[in-house]
């Protein structure tokens, strides 16, 4: 399931909104072929993995998701699984989707061993941003990523942020950005930072993410890179309802797109409406703090450095302290080196889809 789960992986920018789905055909549990679902609308992982096995009768497939019963773009891997006299099919999680679901029961009429929940967690972590997809739809799967000092800032004294994390931070950021529909960040991070918000590592995302600037007093400084290139890359930018009219005259000119909302929970309902089903949040401190505070982060991306600041913005400025045996602990998603840099990957609570 490990190797499905890294071949799943290679999806990443490319499929969404399908989920990431990796699939090794074993025989005596020696992996015979794998295949993955590389591309929205192409083959899925069963499919691409069978296509490269001259003969699958008696094999075990290994495969991320429960494989489909549907009809859609390609025919059923469940069928395909069947037909091609696969024996045993390991999953690790079903697949909520009302179309596709189904697998699972008819692999079993089929005479086909089925068994779910093989590394469910590892697997329900790398589609959190699907399953969510699936069932909440009031609002994108929130994830936060900053970079801090080893003790814990975002920024020094000046306010100053760039490089804090190395080359590989860097480029895993890239990576990140391009399997989420939207990036968004707070008015301050465009005015200190002026960042561009574009996708440009090795991953060439499907679909460019939607910039989005959450900016209560519909104050956006013009002069900057994301407002100057809004006409090529698609920028939003959410303000208070009170103030739309008056954003809108401003920045609408520059190709920006200005939507109205009363506080972060309704800002997120606007997203939402407007397909962004995957949210990731890049700071700054204020804006990660009060999505912090209204328990709206459902994962966070920490990127450590192995700098000592001594202070500046601090990374996470929430306000509702609660005593340890109160607080909640999150679950650990990842735990990895970027180079000297500590990546740190955590959720609030994982959405298993029910087995
Ligand atoms: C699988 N294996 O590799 C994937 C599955 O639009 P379609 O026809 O490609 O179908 C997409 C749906 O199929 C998607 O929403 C999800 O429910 C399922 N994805 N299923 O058996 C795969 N990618
Ligand atoms: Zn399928």
């Amino acid at each position: 399931m490990a190797r499905a789960t890294a071949l799943a992986l290679r999806g990443w920018g490319r499929v969404a909104p399908n989920p990431l789905v990796g699939a090794v055909l074993l025989r005596d549990g020696t992996p015979v072929a794998d295949g993955f679902h590389a591309e929205y609308g192409g083959p899925h992982a069963e499919a691409a993995a069978l296509a490269r096995c001259d003969d699958a009768r008696g094999t075990t497939c290994v495969v991320t998701l429960e494989p489909c019963a549907h009809h859609g773009k390609t025919p059923p891997c469940a069928d395909a699984l069947i037909a091609a006299g696969v024996t045993r099919v390991v999953i690790a999680g079903r697949d909520p989707g009302a179309e596709a679901r189904g697998g699972v029961e008819r692999l079993r009429a089929a005479g086909v061993e089925v068994t779910i929940g093989t590394e469910a967690r590892e697997a329900a972590a790398m589609n959190a941003a699907y399953l969510w997809g699936v069932a909440r739809p009031e609002r994108p799967f929130v994830a936060l990523k900053l970079a801090t000092s080893v003790d814990g800032f975002i920024a020094d004294v000046a306010g100053g942020s760039k490089w804090i994390s190395g080359e590989a931070a860097r480029e895993f950021v890239h990576w990140l950005r391009a399997g989420f529909d939207a990036i968004g960040v707070g008015r301050r991070t465009v005015e200190v930072d002026d960042p561009a918000l574009t996708v440009r590592g090795a991953v060439v995302p499907r679909n460019v993410p939607l910039r989005v600037v959450f900016a209560r007093d519909g104050m956006v400084p013009s002069d900057g890179r994301l407002i100057a290139t809004a006409s090529e890359t698609a920028t939003l930018v959410i303000v208070g309802s009170g103030v739309a009219g008056r954003a809108a005259a401003q920045l609408g000119r520059f190709g920006v797109r200005v939507l109205g909302a009363d506080g972060l929970g309704d800002a997120l309902r606007v997203l939402r409406g407007e397909g962004v089903r995957s949210l990731l949040v890049e700071g700054g401190g204020q804006l990660a703090g009060a999505l912090l505070d209204a328990g709206l982060v459902d994962r966070l991306y920490w990127i450590q450095s192995p700098i000592w600041l001594g202070g500046g913005v601090t990374a996470f400025g929430t306000r509702n302290a609660v005593p340890l045996g109160e607080a909640l602990p999150w679950s650990v998603v990842e735990r990895r080196a970027l180079g000297p840099d500590t990546l740190l990957v955590v959720d609030r609570e994982l959405c298993l889809p029910a087995s």
